[in-house]
């Protein structure tokens, strides 16, 4: 445990979770403001939705996208579409802030000129929560994710090769990023069921920023 000059507790502003893997201690923080405008423009015109999976359960998280390709589910499989199913029409473009934090995260994590085409949005309320998955509906798995959280805490699950495999718990918060490349790409990770709670910014939600290299 580190202590600061106040005898609190401090968290290195960069942690490896494994090879390949690296959470950024609040580097979305700077600019939450700017992204929450950001987020009610594109909700504004793709609102949230909870979508089914293929096997026909309602997913707890719901979901909406920008940029190019959007990552979605229905009873025929999971796939990135450039057309939102619920309008028809192309998904909201991605916004400069989010473009910007993206590859700047990318870049301190040592992927460098990230040029994501995918921006996923998730919100969690509580009870809601991912299983273990893999992320395999990309193209390029040279290409890292880029992973921001904002709102509520949430337990991040971040496990192996295998489903079966031992998982690591995580906690990330507000402003937290992880970047994920490399041999971590394709490593099964899961969020655990949101805990109730009031966060300043968000109320009672979590809201998850994925991007991506899809096409
Ligand atoms: C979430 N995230 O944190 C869900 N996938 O709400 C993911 O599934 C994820 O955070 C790949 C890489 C980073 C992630
Ligand atoms: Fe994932």
């Amino acid at each position: 445990m580190t202590l600061n000059l106040f005898g609190d507790r401090t968290e290195p502003e960069r942690e490896e979770l494994a090879d390949g893997a690296v959470i950024l201690r609040g580097f979305a923080s700077r600019d939450d403001a700017g992204l929450m405008d950001a987020l009610e423009s594109v909700t504004a015109m793709a609102p949230f939705r909870h979508m089914v999976t293929p096997g026909g359960y309602r997913m707890s998280v719901a979901m909406t996208n920008c940029g190019s390709l959007g990552w979605v589910t229905d009873r025929t499989g999971y796939r990135y579409d450039s057309i939102d199913p619920e309008s028809g029409r192309r998904w909201p473009p991605m916004p400069p802030s989010f473009m910007e934090l993206a590859e700047s995260a990318a870049a301190e994590a040592g992927f460098a000129g990230f040029q994501p085409d995918a921006c996923l949005i998730n919100r969690y309320e509580p009870g809601a929560k991912l299983s273990l998955h893999q992320d395999k509906n990309e193209q390029d798995y040279s290409q890292p994710i880029v992973s921001v959280s904002l709102g509520l805490p949430a337990v991040f699950l971040f496990g192996g090769m295998n489903r079966t495999d031992k998982t690591r718990r995580v906690e990330v918060r507000h402003g937290d990023v992880v970047v994920w490349g490399g041999p971590a790409r394709l490593r099964y990770h899961g969020v655990m069921p949101l805990k109730e709670g009031h966060h300043p910014v968000l109320g009672g939600y979590r809201v998850n920023i994925t991007f991506r290299r899809a096409g």
